[in-house]
This record gives structure tokens, sequence and C-alpha cells, in this order.
């Protein structure tokens, strides 16, 4: 069972600099806890499994949050199913099967609410993982979130290895990628709104027809989560991490227009895909066991915006 983290432990947070380990270190340091492992990929690469070994003989760290991916958008996960399967399969086999082997007292692995069927009821309960196909355009990604919930579950079964699975809606916030092609919908907004505005454009053009429906969760509730669920959470049931509630596509693009001061005309481009129509997670499980997501999307986008233009000034841009 778990216990309370003590400051002085060594937690490693695979995937320190990405959207969400970089908030999962931000909380744990906000929180008192000053013995974090952070390696960066140039000092660790989670796909050799000689290194991971060798790191984990060298650090060996108490607690350790998966948080480590190859992500992106539809359009990403769409254009490159090879990257994405293996990818992610290279790195939660050797950072779970490694972990086990060294011993770490528990294990939070990070995966995505693209795991669920593509038409599955809503909102999607935690039961109804492969009860249908999947959605096509992350299909890849979804495949190999799947199989690191099954290794953490084969692995508490066959070696009593403490391992629990976190199913976060969307995310955004600060570290986000905001490439125009391969990043997820809400920063790919607040950059073409930003940069629209700022350059007297008359119009956005946003991908597919605005009607799909999408949850959105801030980074720093899914790390504050992450790090509450470390310590209160010991079942080897997959838990989904949301807000509770979602908005079309459509009227996120009018909320980020809206914050970023855009006021020209929104386009749809119904060649671009819709991807899943909704996936709204069903958060039962969540409240039950005590925690609840604090920050609303509009303070969110606003948040997040100030950060995306800070980013902007200190690059001289
Ligand atoms: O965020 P997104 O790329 O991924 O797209 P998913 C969400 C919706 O936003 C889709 C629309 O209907 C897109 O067509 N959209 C509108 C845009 N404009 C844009 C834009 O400029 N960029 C992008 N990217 N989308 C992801 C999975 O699915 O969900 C990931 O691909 C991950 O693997 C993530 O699981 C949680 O929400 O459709």
């Amino acid at each position: 069972m778990s216990r309370a983290l003590k400051a002085s432990e060594p937690i490693l947070v695979a995937g320190a600099r990405g959207l969400v380990g970089s908030a999962i270190v931000r909380r744990l340091r906000a929180d008192g806890f000053q013995n974090l492992l952070v390696p960066e990929r140039s000092e660790l690469d989670l796909a050799d499994k000689a290194a991971v070994d060798s790191y984990f003989k060298a650090h060996r760290p108490s607690y350790v949050f998966l948080a480590a991916a190859k992500v992106g958008g539809i359009f990403a996960n769409d254009t490159f199913p090879a990257e994405f399967i293996h990818g992610n399969l290279v790195i939660q086999n050797n950072v779970i099967e490694v972990s086990q082997q060294h011993e770490v007292r528990k294990l939070a692995f990070l995966g995505s609410s693209c795991i669920y069927p593509r038409l599955a009821p809503q909102p999607i309960k935690e039961e109804y993982l492969l009860s249908g196909p999947l959605e096509p355009t992350n299909e890849w990604y979804a495949v190999a979130k799947i199989a690191g919930i099954k290794m953490c579950q084969a692995y508490r079964r066959q070696y009593g290895f403490n391992a629990i699975s976190l199913m976060p809606t969307n995310l955004y916030g600060p570290n986000d990628n905001f490439d125009l092609k391969n990043s997820h919908v809400l920063p790919a907004m607040i950059r073409k709104f930003h940069e629209a505005k700022v350059s007297g454009a008359n119009h956005v053009v946003v991908w597919g027809t605005g009607t799909p429906r999408r949850e959105f969760l801030h980074v720093d509730d899914l790390a504050d989560a992450a790090v509450f669920l470390l310590q209160h959470y010991d079942d080897e049931d997959i838990i989904n991490v949301g807000v509770g509630e979602d908005i079309s596509i459509g009227d996120l693009a009018r909320l980020v227009a809206d914050v970023v001061g855009f006021d020209g005309e929104i386009v749809f481009d119904t060649s671009k895909p819709d991807g899943t129509p909704r996936k709204l997670l069903d958060v039962t499980r969540l409240h039950s066991v005590g925690w609840r997501a604090r920050i609303s999307l509009r303070e969110g986008v606003v948040e997040t915006y100030r950060w995306y233009v800070s980013q902007l000034e200190s690059q001289g841009v």
C-alpha cells in the first residue's frame, strides 16, 4: 500500500522536459520534494534498456512517474504510425521492467483518453476499455498505451509491483508543443489566433467541421492529480483523470479567439479529419478517491496564452 512520500526519497520523472513531466516536476518541487531525478534525453535515452538499467543502478529511484512518450495531435498520429507505436512501446517496456527489477516502490504510468473505443458511450467509463474499435487516426498510439496498461497490471499480478495507470483527457498548458502541424488543437489554436492578430489577417483556418467535442484538462491540474494518486491510489484498474465537461471545437475556437483578442473570421477546413466525435471521460472514480480538477478552461487558456506570449518575448520574436 502507499504511504506518504518522504521529501528525501528519490523520485524519477521520466519525460521531465515535456508538457506533463515538467508540470509534475513543478508540483513536486512546490510540495517540497527535493530529491528529483529529471534526466534529459542526452543524459538518459529511455529507448536504450542498458542505459535505463545503469541509470536505475546508479540513482535507485523509489518512485517513478512515466510521463515520457512520443506524443502529437491528430495529424502527427495519422502520419507517423510506426514511430508512435514503436517509440511508446520501447519506452514503456524499458521503464516498467527496469523499475520492477530495481524494486521501485511505485510507478505511475500516464496513458491517454484515446485508448477508448471511437464510439464509446459518453461519458466514457474505465470499463469501456477494449469494448469496441479504436479511432483510426490514433489507434497506433492507443494500442501502445493499452499495452502499457496491461504491462502495469501484469507486473502487479506476477511480481506484486505497485504500478498504477492514469488516463488523462486532452491536456494543455505551458511547455506544450505549438508546432502548427504536429501539435494538439489547443496550442495550435493559440498560435494561429495570435499570429493572425499580430499580422492583421482577416481569418483563421481551423481543421475539421468544428463539431467534434473535446475535454481539456490543464496540465497543472493533471500534475496535482498524478502526485495525489501516487500517494492515494493503489488499484490495478485504470483511473480517468478529467474535468467532467467538454466543448465543441467550434466553441473552443471562439473562446481562444476571444482570449487572444482576434476578431476576424473563423473558417473550417473540412478536408482535415475530425477524429473521434467525442471523448468525455467519466470522472466518478477520480472523484470517489478524493480529487477534483480546479482550473477552468477559460482561466487555463488565459494562463497558457500569457505563457506563450512570454516565451515569444524571451526569444525576441
Ligand atoms: O487535439 P487533436 O489534434 O487530437 O484534435 P485528438 C482535436 C480536434 O481538433 C480534431 C481539431 O477534431 C481536429 O480536427 N482541430 C481543429 C485541430 N484545428 C486544429 C489544429 O489546428 N490542430 C489540431 N491538431 N487539431 C489526440 C490524439 O486526438 O488526443 C493523441 O491524436 C492524444 O494521440 C490526444 O491521444 C489526447 O483529440 O483528436
